[in-house]
């Protein structure tokens, strides 16, 4: 059996290193946010000397493991992150092959298989945070490990899976995110807009079964909440420069009592941040109030998962609602004057006319700050199971939302052209401009009876920011069909 037994590091305390992967090269993502993952495992285990080392911004692991002397390396990795993460253990066993090397997060949940290497030690299942500590303290005593569960040991080439089991997490009685260790990073913390952000969880989970969606696989269909007075303590402590909470939940507003009584204690204790967060339409359009109160409280920046425009495309993505409510959702938040993220899937089944259609209802919806997704089987997701096996990439770096890793209806070149086409079409002066005309021209005949005409622009210097550093990827999006890698890089040997 494999035990590994703690040797003594003086105060009776373990070396922790909790790293967040470098990101690779062929990803397209636009924001850097805090790791709250290892924030919250930090703190399951604070009577440690815990480390964290984010080598999005600082990439100097050797000089880390040589300060620091770590007994424990523990990486985490969404399945766009898993070859960094692997090379970053590897590295790790190379400096010293005593260290405890493991990994925990979305990819090796879903499949650990890909994670077995000689380089990897334990891998953990889920939400670790109670496994993390029991694993800890039970390395600390040289206790036997094997009766945790949702874990692997490596024993040999081999690995031992314990039981899975489902997460019975009581979400308050955990301890605060050790935002601490991330204090010499904080400023690169910040959203596409540029907003120094913080990210707090306020739930975890979905009811929802959604087949694209990894995240209720995660928690093994379960959500679950906090104490609204503890997310609100938490509010309180946050940087004073991240003026933007994002609510890192899958579903933050499902439990609806919860969200009201969120809402007024924001405003009760007069916590002067901006607010984002995702919502489902149908929340928004039973609920129409709730969001109202959410924007006195702060509430900014709506995520909405509208994915398609057509019924029967939602019925397969099995979102549960309709494009009916998907554009009474759209004009509630622009009666309330909230900005709105509309979130698109891109079928790689489009053809031209799709791209058209699809432009056609952001026009008509007066959408000006859509994004759109490339329909990405994840592992863990009931998408994957259907067609995982007609992957035209298999690297993982790419599974980004932003190549397409299936098949192309159209010629893979054609295809993200007309991406990038609809970004640029969706983002430009000419429709921001003719929106403003528009307004001005709705506002002058108001006293005639006309409809008053307000959306969610962003402002002229942001769109001008926004064309400035899209132009590089703008550049490489469209060339992306030459560079895209068909082979796994990662050495597991
Ligand atoms: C906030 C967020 C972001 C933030 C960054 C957050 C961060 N920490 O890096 C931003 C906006 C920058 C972002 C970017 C992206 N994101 Co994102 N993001 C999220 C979101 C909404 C919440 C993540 C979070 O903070 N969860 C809270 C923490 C506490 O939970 P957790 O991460 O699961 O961690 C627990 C366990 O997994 C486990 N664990 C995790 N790691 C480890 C490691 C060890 C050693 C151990 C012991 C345990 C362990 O224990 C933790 C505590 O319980 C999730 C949705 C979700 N529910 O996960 C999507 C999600 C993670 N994102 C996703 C994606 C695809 C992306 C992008 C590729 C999108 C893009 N092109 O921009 C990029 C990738 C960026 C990158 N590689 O860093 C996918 C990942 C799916 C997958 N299987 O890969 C998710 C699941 C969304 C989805 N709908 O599918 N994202
Ligand atoms: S896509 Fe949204 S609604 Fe659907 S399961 Fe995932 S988190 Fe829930």
């Amino acid at each position: 059996m494999l035990l590994f037994l703690w040797d003594s590091q003086g105060e009776g305390k373990l070396n922790i290193l909790l790293i967040k992967p470098p990101l690779n090269r062929h990803l397209f993502s636009p924001a850097v946010g805090e790791p709250l993952e290892l924030e919250y495992l930090a703190s399951a285990v604070g009577e440690h000397d815990v480390e964290i080392l984010d080598m999005r911004i600082d990439k100097n692991l050797v000089d880390k493991l040589e300060k620091f002397h770590p007994r424990f390396v523990g990486i985490t990795g969404y399945t766009c992150d898993v070859n960094s993460s692997l090379n970053v253990l590897k590295e790790v066993k190379k400096f010293d092959r005593n260290i405890i090397t493991a990994i925990g997060g979305h990819h090796a949940t879903f499949m650990p298989s890909d994670c077995e290497a000689p380089f990897v030690d334990v891998m953990f299942f889920g939400m670790s945070d109670l496994s993390f500590k029991e694993y800890i303290d039970a390395l600390e005593a040289g206790e036997e490990t094997y009766s945790i569960k949702n874990m692997a040991f490596r024993n040999g080439n081999e690995y031992k899976f314990t039981e899975r089991v489902d997460f019975n997490i009581d979400l308050d009685s955990l301890p605060l995110p050790a935002r601490h260790l991330t204090r010499h990073y904080w400023k690169h913390y910040r959203d596409q807009m540029r907003n120094r952000t913080a990210h707090v969880m306020t739930s975890r989970g979905c009811p929802y079964r959604c087949t694209f969606c990894a995240c209720w696989k995660l928690m093994r269909g379960k959500y679950v909440t906090r104490n609204p007075a503890s997310v609100v303590d938490e509010m309180v402590l946050l940087p004073e420069d991240a003026k933007l909470v994002y609510f890192a939940d899958d579903n933050s507003l499902h439990s609806i009592q919860r969200a009201w009584r969120l809402s007024e204690l924001i405003q009760a204790k007069k916590i002067d941040k901006k607010l984002a967060m995702y919502a489902r339409v149908d929340t928004v359009v039973d609920h129409p109030d709730l969001i109202e109160s959410l924007k006195a409280a702060g509430l900014e920046y709506l995520t909405l998962g509208i994915e398609a425009i057509k019924d029967e495309d939602l019925n397969v993505l099995n979102k549960k609602t309709s494009v009916e409510k998907n554009n009474e959702a759209i004009r509630i938040l622009q009666r309330l004057g909230i900005a709105n993220s509309a979130h698109f899937i891109v079928n790689p089944d489009y053809t031209v006319r799709d791209f058209d259609q699809l432009f056609k209802y952001i026009c008509d919806m007066d959408l000006f700050q859509p994004v759109f997704t490339v329909l990405t089987p994840l592992p863990g997701t009931e998408l994957y199971q259907d067609c995982c096996d007609r992957l035209a990439i298999k690297n993982y770096d790419c599974f980004d939302y932003v190549h397409s890793v299936l098949p192309t209806k159209l010629d893979r070149r054609e295809f993200y052209k007309q991406f990038v086409n609809i970004y640029a079409k969706s983002y430009s002066y000419r429709r921001y401009f003719g929106s403003v005309l528009k307004e001005v021209g709705s506002a002058l005949n108001l006293s005639k009876g006309a409809e008053c005409y307000r959306v969610d622009r962003l402002s002229l210097l942001r769109m001008i920011l926004i064309h400035i550093v899209a132009f590089p990827l703008k550049l490489k999006l469209r060339n992306m069909h030459r560079s895209e890698p068909l082979f796994d890089p990662c050495d597991r040997k």
